[in-house]
């Protein structure tokens, strides 16, 4: 591919997708389409976030979410953005998101045959510092041809469809897997189009960074703890890995898959499951982190093991390279 091919030759998110989905003869294009109301919600809020210092739409909205925190007005707006693009594609049927206590259950007139769980912007707390901030997804295939219910998106990771994230930085970069490999693209804002920009990424089989809340040592459990403390003293005469932790999951993820290395959040002593949601941030992100060669793993379990038994629920997380997992792995194993 020359440079003037590249400039002429555009690969867009949909000419990628539409691709792909040419390879399997009986696909009628449902994926696309859903994917382009995806998008479309990904460049509102990019757009809407990049105004936030102007347009005063940073504050709080005076609602509080299902988990009890101040919604700020951006969440609000990103979470009606991506509801009303998702139930006009007409292509779902159930969706979930970290705004919403219940599920949205599509009005069977709209329905379709997915199911989408979504944080749609998920990292608020640091809105304000305009620190990079993202919306997480991932997409389910309802189990039959029933009415649909809460069990078709209480389904372990690995059945989900595709999964992918959008992180709103110094460029709007979208990640996604549809289950063969992780493609990124970037936001060509004079285009409007997600121009494929980094094809086919693999995340290095070892890393040199840790990216944990390190303020939370004082609760953490043993194996954690050896953990990190092997990444600061390591034993083996190798270097001590860096720390890099922004506090926002979907570029701390999205550092680690692009450089290698581990991000934790593991369970403490206050809080056994950690923080992150297993439906829709430790889900789509183990999903991708599995298919870039990586590992996604519970401090029990594969984390695309998981079966949630509730939308909102939570679980500890250790992803990354597939090398700095299997020390993890082997810690928790060594305490069992
Ligand atoms: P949020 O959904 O309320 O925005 O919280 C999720 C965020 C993640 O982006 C990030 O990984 C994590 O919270 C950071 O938590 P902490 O501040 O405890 O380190
Ligand atoms: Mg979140």
């Amino acid at each position: 591919h020359s440079a003037e091919a590249q400039r002429t030759d555009l690969m867009t998110i949909t000419r990628f997708v539409l691709n792909e989905q040419s390879k399997h003869p009986d696909s009628r294009g449902d994926f696309s389409i859903l994917l382009s109301h995806i998008v479309l919600g990904c460049k509102f809020v990019c757009s809407a976030v990049s105004k936030a210092g102007l347009a005063k739409l940073i504050g709080l909205a005076g609602d509080t979410n299902v988990q009890g925190e101040e919604q700020k007005k951006l969440d609000v707006l990103s979470n009606d953005v991506f509801v009303k693009a998702l139930v006009s594609s007409g292509r779902t049927s159930i969706l979930v998101s970290e705004e919403d206590e219940q599920a949205t259950f599509v009005d069977p007139s709209k329905r379709g045959k997915y199911c989408v769980v979504f944080d749609p912007l998920d990292g608020s707390s640091n809105i304000d510092c305009g620190v990079s901030i993202g919306t997480i997804f991932g997409i389910y295939m309802l189990k039959g041809d029933h009415e649909p219910t809460i069990e078709d998106v209480l389904q372990p990771g690995k059945n989900m469809l595709a999964a992918g994230y959008c992180m709103y930085g110094s460029s709007c970069t979208l990640v996604i897997s549809t289950g063969n490999g992780v493609n990124g693209f970037t936001l060509d804002p004079s285009l409007g189009e997600f121009i494929l920009t980094h094809p086919d990424i693999k995340i290095p089989k070892k890393g040199k960074i840790y990216s944990v809340n390190e303020g939370n040592a004082k609760n953490w459990d043993a194996p954690t703890a050896k953990y990190v403390e092997k990444c600061k003293f390591p034993q083996d005469g190798s270097s001590p890995k860096s720390l890099r932790y922004i506090g926002s999951m979907v570029a701390d993820v999205h550092r680690t898959l692009l450089y290698g290395g581990i991000f934790l959040y593991p369970g403490d002593k206050k809080s056994p499951n950690g923080k992150l949601r297993v439906l829709y941030e430790v889900f789509p992100m183990s999903f991708l982190l599995e298919q870039a060669g990586g590992q996604a793993f519970t401090g029990k379990i594969r984390a695309l093991d998981l079966v949630p038994s509730k939308l909102h629920e939570r679980s500890p997380i250790f992803l990354g390279s597939f090398d700095d997992v299997e020390d993890i792995k082997a810690l928790y194993a060594a305490e069992a």
